[in-house]
């Protein structure tokens, strides 16, 4: 693993980086960003719907539908395009990605989860974005949760994670399929964002 360039970096595994505290600074403009964002629960293909609420921001937006997960320009629920990404954001993300050995990172897509107490993700790999070589950064605000880390099967040990407001995690390379989770949100709610947390995950999608 090479030096980190922000101070505080923890490695994680392989290719996958927390860096505690580093959206601090742009927490103001990620909530003014998804200020105007419409939250929907997706359905799975088993037919149930998830816990978590969606939305998304920039030019790509994930959307699951009849015909499995994919990205898309335009909202499905309001035919538009998603709300912007502002640009203290995209700086934060570069920043995020250069500190963890992953210069150049220009993000089309960011992926926003809101989780109630109760709200959780089951484990999962990320991989319908087109181009494997990018990392994905990840911020969290709000509740603390724990993050499940798994490993490149199904069946691997999981260790837990704790993730506060305003850390980040940048993971790719060798990491970038990990399979990976939240347990459901629970604990003392937040002062500044109550009973919640968010979570955006910056990604080249297309
Ligand atoms: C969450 N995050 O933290 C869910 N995926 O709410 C993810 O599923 C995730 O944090 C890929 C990379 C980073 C992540
Ligand atoms: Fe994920």
């Amino acid at each position: 693993m090479q030096a980190p360039l922000f101070a505080d970096a923890t490695p994680i595994a392989d290719g996958a980086w927390l860096l505690p505290g580093l959206a601090l600074g742009a927490a103001p403009a990620l909530l003014d960003a998804v200020a105007p964002a419409v939250w929907r629960h997706y359905q799975v293909p088993g037919g149930g719907r998830m816990s978590v609420a969606m939305a998304a921001l920039g030019p790509l937006g994930w959307v699951a539908d009849a015909g499995g997960y994919r990205y898309s320009a335009v909202d499905p629920l309001t035919g538009q395009p998603w709300p912007a990404l502002p640009a203290a954001v995209l700086a934060l993300a570069r920043e995020a990605a250069a500190a963890a050995g992953y210069p150049g990172f220009e993000p089309d897509a960011c992926l926003v989860n809101r989780y109630a107490p109760g709200a959780r993700m089951g484990l999962h790999q990320d991989r319908d974005e087109r181009d494997r070589r990018w990392p994905i950064v990840s911020v969290s605000l709000g509740m603390t949760a724990t993050f499940l880390w798994g490993g490149l099967t199904r069946r691997a040990p999981v260790r837990r994670l704790a993730l506060h407001h305003g850390d980040v995690v940048v993971w790719g390379g060798a990491s970038r399929y990990t399979y990976h989770g939240v347990a459901p949100l629970a604990g003392p709610a937040h002062p500044l964002l109550g009973a919640q947390r968010l979570n955006f995950t910056l990604r080249r999608a297309g």
